[in-house]
């Protein structure tokens, strides 16, 4: 048995106004609990720093760049790294990167238990657009503040397993979990932050919305034999409604907790690593059940092309 003691810490909303230093403080109380409750792994969700951003339409650079950090971890969150490292907590956190070079990333990263970053994401599938779209109830502007990762999806060992990490509407697509199911991932980690209301879809029903960010993350959890800490920011964020549902799910695609506010709140559970085993070595076994000779449309088309009439 490899156990993992992993907690989702889900964070409630983060207005437009709040500080890094009084986020960093919630999030300190949600490591506090973590530590009371025996984790090794804390995650946080994506943006967990600042409001989701992207849903402001600002065409000022500097304006934008305030919602960026250029270090990590910085003078704001530094004790959050400490007091992770003085508990012996590994964690995993989302923040808005600007590079030296002036690159803007949407990014996770993973410590390990001494608060040293072992592994960096950069979220690769952006969702929507780029400029204002007045057809929207609200706008999705992570096409334009960020650029996609340039990291793919590596996985890392640490807490005596393989760990890689996504962000949000990355969770949404197959490939994500597969091209880590490849290099053997036994749990990923990642966060989010969905809009209670589609955009595009202002009739869309909560509860379908609900179901779609749990019915991803549960197949590419059983579709790949591993475990899932899936972690929302939730809640009001300056009048724009964010959904919870945090999860963590196991190798069989089965939601073992489930966060039940849309608030700061620590959902904890017992991942054994070795439960992995089972999926990987049958079902999804795939160096066996593979048959890549017919996969080549995945990776060299993007768009549909259907048939000719
Ligand atoms: N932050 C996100 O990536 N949000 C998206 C939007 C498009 C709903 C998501 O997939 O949840």
């Amino acid at each position: 048995m490899r156990n993992v003691r992993a907690a989702a810490a889900q964070m409630g909303p983060i207005q437009k106004a709040d500080s890094r230093e009084a986020v960093v403080a919630r999030m300190l109380v949600l490591l506090d609990q973590a530590k009371e409750a025996g984790a090794d792994l804390v995650v946080y969700p994506e943006l967990t720093l600042t409001t989701f951003f992207p849903r402001w339409y600002v065409t000022d650079q500097d304006e934008v760049d305030q919602w960026f950090e250029r270090e990590m971890p910085n003078a704001a969150t530094e004790p959050l790294f400490d007091r992770a490292a003085d508990y012996g907590i590994a964690l995993s956190l989302g923040y808005a990167e600007l590079t030296e070079d002036g690159h803007h990333f949407n990014t996770q990263i993973l410590t390990d238990k001494t608060g040293k970053i072992i592994g960096k994401y950069r979220k690769v599938h952006l969702p929507g657009h780029d400029e204002y779209d007045p057809e929207r109830t609200h706008q999705h502007l992570e096409k334009r503040y960020f650029e996609p990762g340039d990291l793919g999806f590596p996985v890392w060992r640490v807490l005596d397993g393989i760990f890689g990490m996504a962000v949000c509407n990355d969770r949404r697509w197959p490939e994500t979990y597969r091209v880590m199911g490849l290099q053997g991932v036994e749990m990923i980690v990642l966060g989010y932050n969905t809009p209670t209301v589609n955009s595009q879809k202002a009739e869309e029903a909560g509860d379908l919305r609900m179901f779609h960010n749990h019915i991803v993350v549960q197949a590419g959890a059983y579709q790949n034999a591993c475990w899932v800490v899936s972690v929302a920011k939730a809640g009001d964020e300056d009048g724009h409604p964010l959904m919870g549902g945090s999860i963590i799910v196991n190798p069989d695609g089965v939601i073992v907790a489930q966060a039940k506010t849309e608030g700061d709140e620590l959902l904890v559970h017992d991942c054994d690593l070795d439960a992995t085993v089972f999926g990987k070595e049958t079902m999804f076994d795939f160096k066996r059940h593979r048959r890549i000779e017919h996969y080549g449309l995945i990776t060299g088309q993007t768009g549909v092309i259907p048939p000719a009439e």
